[in-house]
């Protein structure tokens, strides 16, 4: 085996880690140990034995629930999910116009895990969710500053999203207890979503009208046309993050490598959050004038990413390399990151490209 990469720490304070591409394709769960961290304000130590979720709002029975109880009241699934940040490939953005004040992220802010939980649908039917409730607010211990203030990281989703089978409160990361930096004792997992609602040190959880007021929310993880500035955004008239698009990376080689000419590795991953999963992944050498299907080596449950390969055999010189995924409705990703640019830097699900040589 390998000596594993070192980390890429982009910030100490608030803790913000991305995961080598190396380490991505070498396991199909990313150990815990490597998974990407990324958070905002301060990282919570939270006492599990004194711990109280509390469900309150649009409910007919407020609950406040030790972990003892929880975990016992409401029967424990176990699902894989890929977690990725929708700052994931920013770098790529950053490069056509500059995103000053983000977190500059590779491909390397996406991580997959085996977690374990009850579902937040259970336990939001225990609470007697009333008729009137459309979203469900998530508030995390962490203390972040947003503009200067002193706020809880929080974020909401639709209902409906909320008591899907697949969204789990979870206390379990690859048959572990949850690490402090990803959450412990309880995060919510919204699985096909942006990382950014998967709240973690889970506090509190409200049952509202309306999507969440705090700022986590309501002025960020929002999604403008190439067209808006930080200066004119009207954040009432921004998309929230919500599902994660069809997107595939390049793994191997890394961009800038030199390396053997001949039989030359090609792997990546692969994800969507949408309803039809992952089909194909095809490769070019040509700057997309001609396509290759590639075999999707490793492919679990629907809400993990697929990890494919191919071998090339190329000649000595500079190549480029491009990737890109199509769902099982016919979908693929869009050709240029500079048409999704958008001035926070989200969701970047453009065809990846890396540059090589070979001698
Ligand atoms: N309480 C809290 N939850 C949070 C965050 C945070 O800063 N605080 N960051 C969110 C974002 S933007 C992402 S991408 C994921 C990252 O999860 P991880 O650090 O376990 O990889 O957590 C989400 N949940
Ligand atoms: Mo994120």
């Amino acid at each position: 085996m390998k000596p594993t990469s070192p980390l890429t720490v982009y910030q100490e304070d608030p803790l913000n880690v991305g995961t080598p591409l190396e380490c991505l394709t070498q396991s199909f769960l990313t150990p815990s140990a490597q998974f990407f961290i990324r958070g905002h304000g301060t990282m919570p130590l939270v006492d599990r034995d004194t711990y109280r979720l509390v469900i309150k709002g649009m409910v007919r029975h407020p609950l406040e629930l030790s972990m003892g109880e929880l975990l016992t009241r409401f029967p424990q699934y176990t699902l894989t999910a890929t977690l990725v940040c929708a700052g994931n490939r920013r770098n790529e953005l950053a490069a056509s116009h500059p995103l000053p004040g983000e977190i500059p992220w590779g491909a390397d802010a996406v991580s997959t895990a085996c977690w374990r939980g009850v579902r937040l649908g259970d336990v939001l039917r225990a609470a007697g969710v009333k008729e009137e409730a459309r979203y469900v607010a998530f508030r995390g211990f962490d203390w972040a500053c947003f503009e200067g203030e002193p706020v809880h990281f929080g974020s909401s989703i639709r209902l409906e999203k909320a008591l899907a089978p697949e969204v789990l409160l979870v206390h379990e990361m690859n048959d572990a207890p949850l690490p402090r930096e990803h959450g412990f004792p309880l995060r919510v997992l919204v699985p096909g979503y942006v990382g950014v609602r998967s709240v973690k040190w889970l506090q509190e959880i409200a049952l509202q009208r309306e999507p969440s007021t705090n700022p986590f929310q309501a002025r960020d993880y929002k999604i403008f046309p190439p067209s808006v500035t930080t200066e004119t955004a009207d954040w009432e008239q921004g998309k929230p993050l919500e599902e994660i698009a069809l997107n595939s990376v390049i793994c191997a080689p890394k961009s800038g490598e030199t390396l053997q000419a001949g039989f030359v590795p090609v792997r990546g991953y692969a994800f969507t959050g949408g309803e039809e999963p992952v089909e194909r992944v095809e490769l070019s050498t040509d700057h997309g004038a001609t396509w290759m299907p590639v075999a999707i080596r490793e492919k679990a449950d629907r809400w993990a990413w697929c990890f494919w390969e191919a071998t090339l055999n190329l000649p000595p010189g500079t190549h480029w390399l491009l990737v890109r995924a199509w769902d099982a409705a016919g979908r693929t990703q869009p050709q240029d990151a500079q048409a999704l640019w958008n001035f926070k830097g989200y969701a970047n699900n453009a065809w990846h490209r890396v540059q090589f040589s070979l001698v």
